[in-house]
């Protein structure tokens, strides 16, 4: 746009005028309107063009208007050469766009699906998911059926001072749920009374998300006088909390890490899902050590506090 517009300045023209008014539509063409072109190669062109087309528009339209006649100053030479315009225009957009749309399957991105989930456009774009798809089995007898309320009470202290306490059945910590690997297990969770709402989020179990039990992000919280259903497939032994299980390697769920040190963590992504990534200290937790892991393809359609 730069050189047209010194161009004008220098020897003012219609020519130069017209050119320069190009120059500004291109420029802003290339900020404005998405996709911008990939390569300079192709930007450079087609804006090469685009003004040579210009140019070659307005000196015809100078010379018709040189040799004057009648035929020259209607107004249809100004339609003709903004349809030219427009074409020239056009191509451009057909240029830019052929040259950023991805026509190859599989994933093209790097990054988190809140991101994605703006981006419909291309044919790269793999299909998002839904956490409420990604459930356990939901037909079956299940091998282990375990009910657990949710419900104000009482707990003795082993100093022996009671307190008002929240439990699962009565009990804190709540009662212990011992099955096999492979076994279906269906856990109902009932919420007697408790006010806040109560969801149940597993550690040391590899669950489907959708059974991974994070209020406002897996499911709603459970309201006092309503209930939930888990239902999931343990295909390992061993609680993963912290505990060496079988195999060689140390496969964890959860970890202490003391000042002044760092563990490497390695994962297979193999199970998708927004997951919870957290602080396992509850009050660090509740003061802000909390993140999710989410898959590029799976969105949730709940919100609200975490945990
Ligand atoms: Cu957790």
């Amino acid at each position: 746009m730069v050189l047209p517009l010194v161009w004008a300045l220098v020897r003012s023209s219609p020519v130069a005028a017209h050119t320069t008014a190009m120059g500004a539509w291109l420029s802003f063409y290339f900020l404005y309107v998405p996709p911008g072109p990939q390569g300079l190669p192709v930007a450079a062109g087609a804006s090469a063009l685009v003004l040579a087309t210009t140019i070659g528009a307005s000196l015809l339209l100078d010379d018709l208007r040189s040799r004057g006649g009648r035929l020259a100053r209607l107004p249809w030479l100004s339609g003709v050469a903004a349809v030219v315009t427009a074409a020239a225009l056009g191509s451009l957009f057909l240029v830019s766009e052929s040259a950023t749309t991805d026509w190859g399957g599989g994933p093209e991105r790097a990054g988190h699906s809140v991101h994605a989930m703006g981006r419909g456009h291309g044919a790269g774009t793999p299909a998002m998911r839904s956490v409420d798809e990604l459930t356990g089995p939901r037909d079956g007898t299940p091998d282990a059926r375990f009910t657990l309320t949710a419900a104000h009470g009482t707990v003795r202290l082993s100093s022996g001072k009671k307190i008002d306490a929240l439990t699962f059945n009565g009990i804190s910590p709540g009662p212990e749920l011992r099955v096999g690997k492979g076994q279906l297990v269906e856990v109902t969770l009932v919420n007697k009374d408790v006010v806040e709402g109560v969801t149940l989020h597993w550690h040391g179990v590899d669950v489907p998300n959708a059974e991974d039990g994070v209020p406002g992000v897996t499911q709603n919280p459970v309201r006092p006088g309503e209930r939930h259903v888990y239902r999931f497939v343990p295909d390992r032994t061993g609680t993963y909390n912290g505990e060496a299980v079988t195999g060689s390697t140390w496969w964890t769920d959860t970890l202490n890490v003391a000042p002044g040190e760092s563990y490497e963590i390695d994962f297979s992504a193999d199970n998708p899902g927004v997951w919870m990534d957290h602080c396992h200290n509850f009050e660090h937790a509740e003061s802000g050590m909390i993140m999710h892991l989410a898959y590029d393809d799976v969105t949730t359609p709940y919100h609200g506090p975490a945990h």
